[in-house]
């Protein structure tokens, strides 16, 4: 184990943020929750650009965490889930594999096919809506642990 092995070992163990900053760690990932907005797809390519995605929430905590966090940081906030290439079939970005968990608000999603892209919407509490892809709201972007070099 090198010394940088080691960091990240005790990173993950411990309550030591090893997030670069501006970043919020939550479980073994950090979040950015941006200030600016975009459209759907350049939020996407602005995450990317920071060695990240937009976030992914692969169980009920961590979604919830975002929920609950996007209601702190104040807004409506793009996160990586769509049904643009079916509809109906809600995914995430990557691997494109069906959501496994599901915070729509309940009536939602509502809008078919003018609506593709997830927003934690502020006036739901977080929770999701589908909206037209080129709204452009803040965003969430979501990395691997980082360790400021
Ligand atoms: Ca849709």
């Amino acid at each position: 184990m090198n010394v940088i092995d080691l960091v990240v070992v005790l990173c993950c163990v411990s309550s030591i943020s090893c997030c670069m900053n501006g970043w919020t760690q939550f479980e073994n990932k950090c979040y950015l929750f941006s200030r600016q907005v975009e459209s759907w797809i350049e939020a996407s390519t602005v995450c990317g650009g920071f060695n990240s995605k937009l976030a992914e929430p692969m169980n009920t905590n961590t979604s919830h965490f975002l929920i609950s966090h996007s209601q702190i940081m104040g807004g409506i906030f793009w996160i990586g889930i769509s049904d643009i290439i079916q509809e109906g079939k809600w995914i995430y970005s990557t691997g494109q594999i069906p959501i496994k968990v599901n915070n729509f608000q309940p009536g939602e999603p509502n809008a078919g096919t003018a609506a593709n892209c997830v927003a934690l919407w502020a006036a739901f509490y977080g929770y999701w809506a589908d909206e037209n892809c080129l709204a452009r709201y803040k965003f969430i972007c979501e990395a691997d642990n980082m360790v400021a070099a």
